[in-house]
């Protein structure tokens, strides 16, 4: 975690000091290329309510009957001493694939907010000097980690990337990993125990022990300047990491950029971008083979090069003005029953929605960092991004240690992503009332994300004032923030959520009180596919979404400032929140597509705007 704003007058500062930056210890890079031993697929799993396999009784740990993360053999044991006491057995339990999360385990489990052991066997070859990392794509929100019977870290956050060295309780042989998961939102975590989405518990992305050499790559990135030339960074972890010879090679361009590290294991280095550089955008989404080198190890990457900034009121790509048609979405896969298990043509199904479907070029991936998957295939496919952490609602503002927990977050979304050319924001909160404690909390992360990163724009999802003077509604965002802010984002539900008649929608004026790009990073209205009604324009009737659309848009064109848009949202979600009996039962209905993927009208509406907007080259 020690590469950060190395370009940005840091330089000075030692290794670990720079600022008070907080990030990871390890990032592992595109650990999925590295040699792994892959461990998804099947797991046991154990309910554990009360927590009493990490507090027990007296809250003092623990008994020897209630350790689910020991190696015992509790069959074996129990045959040996028919009175020894256990009131576990991991190895007899009920099986699960992973990742996963424990809604579709059993039906008992739809609402379990508890704690959950999963425990895992496997056999390793360790090799040589070979180093072992747990590395898992994500726990929500809570994990504890063991292995083989040793503990070895906690990880709060329930949408970023972890990982742990095993390499000396690594056995030739087997193997056992026990992982307890423990979904269980407070008033201090982020994102609060009030959300309007489901929270998926689990282990829900891939997981692996991944072998690295001694001395390896632990953070590589390569991406194009402002002015015009290829930058590059790493860092190195291990026994020889300074004073190592690196490179970064970009074969297709013929280019090659070396160096040795300073005796932090760092290096940087950039060179001007040759004339054959294929800029990439969602028209062109070309992306080049990297490899990173040092002493042993190589990384191999796929990375696109671009440039994104405002000026005055513009959002510009490659120098260029830029409209994002965009959609919000929710990581929760397409189907009547969703996991949220991210495979890739899961992502690929919605994905292919907004930019063929909607012909779209922007997705707000809302509320928390989505799967590595999700924002590679952003890459692939052509579509910028909002990458956001759970920064939403009720945040507990005034507690340090909620703070620290959304700092790290937001580093390691950063620095799992630094590579993604179709991020393109990054977002540090969404709805959260304007005050003194949260302008401050606020800060610090709009702070940080500048230090690692300042060749991205921040923004975050706010809310506006309005008034109505004889019968006109002017609406503005009043919010101190909107001056730390790139780009400013608005979630407005005139027509649905109060606001005038569907009718006046289009007459709201919204006044420029900043200098700066707009978008709608959320507008919508629910319908339920297929629910058509005699009175016109009856909530949740597929032509109500659809003329609240057609005037929202309506309203969208007479704003000079504004520079896209992110409607909420792509597709029916899960929330628990939402039990209208008949409408809703538990899904929020604002997607353009029900929960299956059938399109309601107000899709097409959507995309007939998006159309004319990309034919006229806007
Ligand atoms: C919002 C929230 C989003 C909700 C949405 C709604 O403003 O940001 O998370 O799901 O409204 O449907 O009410």
């Amino acid at each position: 975690g020690a590469l950060s704003g190395l370009f940005f007058g840091l330089a000075a500062f030692p290794a670990g000091a720079a600022g008070d930056l907080p990030g990871p210890d390890l990032v592992l890079t595109n650990s999925a290329s590295r040699d792994h031993i892959d461990l998804t697929g099947a797991w046991t799993y154990s309910i554990d309510p009360y927590r009493d396999g990490l507090k027990s009784f007296h809250g003092n740990g623990p008994g020897l009957g209630h350790r689910r993360y020991e190696t015992t053999d509790v069959e074996a044991v129990t045959r040996e001493n028919p009175t020894a006491r256990y009131e576990y057995d991991m190895r007899r339990e009920k099986i699960v694939t992973l990742p996963g999360s424990w809604i579709n385990h059993a039906p008992e489990l739809r609402h379990y907010d508890g704690l959950m052991w999963y425990a895992r066997e496997f056999d390793a070859a360790p090799e040589g000097d070979e180093r072992a990392f747990l590395r898992f794509g994500a726990a929500n929100y809570t994990a504890h980690v063991w292995f083989n019977g040793e503990f070895v870290g906690r990880h709060d956050g329930g949408f970023t990337p972890f990982a742990f060295e095993v390499t000396d309780l690594l056995e030739d042989g087997e193997n056992l990993l026990v992982v307890g998961v423990d979904a269980q939102r407070t008033d201090q975590t982020v994102p609060p125990p009030v959300t309007d989405w489901e929270t998926y518990g689990g282990l829900t992305r891939p997981i692996r022990l991944v072998y690295t050499s001694e001395t390896f790559i632990d953070e590589a990135r390569t991406w194009l300047g402002r002015d015009g030339r290829i930058m590059a960074e790493l860092a190195l972890d291990g026994p020889g990491a300074a004073g190592q010879a690196v490179s970064v090679t970009i074969e297709s361009l013929g280019l090659t950029l070396d160096g040795r590290t300073d005796r932090n294991g760092m290096w940087q280095g950039s060179i001007a971008a040759p004339d054959t550089l294929s800029l990439w955008s969602p028209d062109n989404p070309t992306l080049y083979d990297v490899t990173f080198a040092a002493g042993d190890d190589t990384l191999p990457e796929r990375i696109g090069f671009r440039t994104i900034e405002v000026r005055g009121t513009d959002i510009l790509l490659n120098g260029e003005p830029i409209y994002l048609r965009g959609i919000s979405m929710h990581e929760e896969e397409l189907g009547s029953d969703p996991g949220r298990i991210m495979t890739e043509p899961a992502i690929r199904a919605l994905l292919s929605e907004i930019k063929d479907g909607l012909n779209g070029n922007f997705v707000r991936l809302a509320h928390y960092p989505h799967s590595e998957l999700t924002t590679r295939l952003a890459d692939e496919m052509g579509l910028l991004v909002w990458s956001e952490i759970p920064v939403y609602w009720l945040i507990d503002w005034n507690n340090d240690d909620t703070l620290a927990e959304a700092r790290m977050m937001l580093a390691e979304n950063m620095m799992r992503d630094m590579n993604r050319a179709s991020i393109i924001i990054w977002s540090v909160a969404n709805e959260t009332p304007v005050g003194d404690a949260r302008n401050s909390f606020l800060r610090k992360l709009i702070a940080d994300v500048r230090q690692r990163d300042d060749t991205r724009l921040v923004s975050a999802a706010l809310l506006t004032e309005s008034t109505t003077d004889n019968g006109t509604m002017r609406s503005w965002i009043d919010d101190p923030l909107a001056d730390d802010l790139d780009i400013l984002a608005v979630n407005t539900y005139n027509g649905w959520y109060g606001g005038p008649d569907l009718d006046g929608v289009d007459d709201i004026v919204w006044e420029a009180r900043h200098e700066k790009p707009m978008i709608f990073s959320e507008f919508g209205a629910g319908a339920l596919a297929g629910f058509a009604d005699e009175e016109a324009r009856r909530k949740f009737s597929e032509s109500f979404q659809a003329d609240y659309y057609r005037a929202t848009l309506a309203m969208s064109e007479n704003i000079p400032f504004l520079k896209g848009m992110s409607p909420w949202i792509l597709k029916d979600f899960r929330s628990p929140r939402r039990q209208h009996p008949v409408y809703q039962q538990g899904w929020n209905r604002k997607g353009l597509i029900s929960e299956t993927g059938q399109r309601k009208q107000a899709f097409h509406v959507l995309s007939d705007f998006y159309r004319e907007m990309q034919t006229a080259g806007t």
